[in-house]
């Protein structure tokens, strides 16, 4: 593939509203953009999007530079890779570190769709034109839940998840169908409960929602598959899948009826698809899950949720959600509740080069 320069590149931004979850609350946001470059001026282009806190997963900005910097791209440097699903064993001997993965190997499937003059979701057998767009609701309190959700409301999203805790959960799901009966809703909980509250989950069960997010332990399989047991509303399971073994287990086990795919939680493009064939052929739905990212991580997902397997609305929604400027071009737009998958080469989005710049905060030029 002849990659002749790799620079990552730390951008951060203010989210236009907090994002608030039981475990952390995020204002900014940081991640980092990988470009890997090839002799004839082409750009593949990747978004590596851990947390600047380990909440969610255990990298965070810091472990991700590092892995990338001092072992991920100097192998990939060091070796001519062919073709991007090399990369899978040139990476053996690196234990996790997913989101670091996920982000080179972003940028270097991008820089090899484009080599192929092929849209980067073709490549995957990606057949929709159109991906159905939800929405999080994360505030800090009902009174602005209710208000987003309107707000929302009017762009047409097609599904509509609250983040819930054990403290809150019932008062807050309660005003929500008290204004909105009848809305696709989903509750996510971050792992906000232990299996003590059986009983206290079994009442979640009246308020019609579509499915309750990685209710148990965030390592937790076992427990998830009790649990389902025991509650009427689907389980889908996300921090719990960090790879295509979690989710055969997953299965195996009953831990749940639905699985949110994130290709940064997995380790990338090849572990993405492989869990959502498994899906496709067990017949469990599956969504694309999100990273509160920017816009190239924004445009892998789009590719990723236009294979056949994402019949659920994922958490795909518009750059203006989070960000007042998107460093994509154009930015990423819900017409109707649908977000067009594009169909340019590679991630079929430009990169809009003066609002990446303008919010970089550092710069680091590898060459091989
Ligand atoms: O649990 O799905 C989650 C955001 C960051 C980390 C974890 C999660 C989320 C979201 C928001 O729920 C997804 C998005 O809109 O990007
Ligand atoms: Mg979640």
């Amino acid at each position: 593939m002849k990659i002749s320069s790799i620079s990552l590149s730390l951008i951060s931004a203010p989210l236009k509203l907090p994002f608030m979850t039981h475990l952390e609350t995020v204002t900014k946001r940081e991640a980092i953009v990988i470009e890997v470059r090839d002799s004839d001026g082409r750009i593949g282009y990747g978004e590596a999007v851990p947390f600047s806190s380990p909440w969610y997963t255990e990298e965070t900005i810091k472990t991700c530079l590092h892995i990338l910097e001092d072992f991920l791209i100097p192998l990939v440097l060091r070796h001519s890779i062919h073709h991007p699903k090399e990369l899978e064993s040139l990476w053996a001997s690196i234990r996790r570190n997913s989101m670091a993965k996920s982000g080179l190997g972003q940028a270097v499937w991008d820089l090899y769709a484009k080599q192929q003059e092929m849209y980067l979701g073709q490549l995957f057998g990606g057949i929709r034109k159109t991906v159905a767009a939800g929405v999080v609701i994360a505030a800090d309190d009902v009174k602005k839940a209710l208000k987003q959700i309107e707000e929302f409301a009017t762009i047409g999203y097609q599904r509509y998840k609250i983040k819930i805790q054990r403290s809150t959960d019932v008062e807050v799901l309660s005003e929500i169908r008290h204004h909105y009966p009848d809305i696709p809703l989903m509750a996510d909980a971050n792992s906000s409960y232990s299996l003590g509250d059986i009983e206290h989950l079994k009442r979640l069960d009246e308020f019609n929602l579509q499915m309750i997010e990685q209710p148990l332990g965030h390592d937790d399989l076992m427990e998830h598959a009790i649990l389902q047991k025991e509650i009427e509303t689907p389980i889908c399971l996300d921090e719990s899948i960090c790879s295509f073994h979690d989710a055969k287990q997953a299965l195996l086990l009953g831990s749940g009826k639905v699985i949110s795919i994130k290709m940064s939680r997995v380790g990338g493009w090849i572990e993405a698809v492989n869990i959502h064939n498994l899906c496709v052929e067990k017949e469990i739905p599956v969504w694309c899950g999100g990273m509160i990212e920017f816009g190239i991580s924004k445009a892998h997902n789009i590719a990723l949720a236009s294979l056949n397997g994402f019949t659920i609305p994922g958490d795909v929604s518009s750059s203006s959600r989070y960000w007042e400027y998107d460093i994509v071009d154009p930015e990423i737009i819900v017409e109707d509740g649908f977000i067009t998958v594009p169909d340019g080469v590679g991630i079929g989005f430009e990169v809009n080069e003066q609002n990446l710049r303008a919010m970089t905060v550092h710069q680091q030029l590898y060459k091989s």
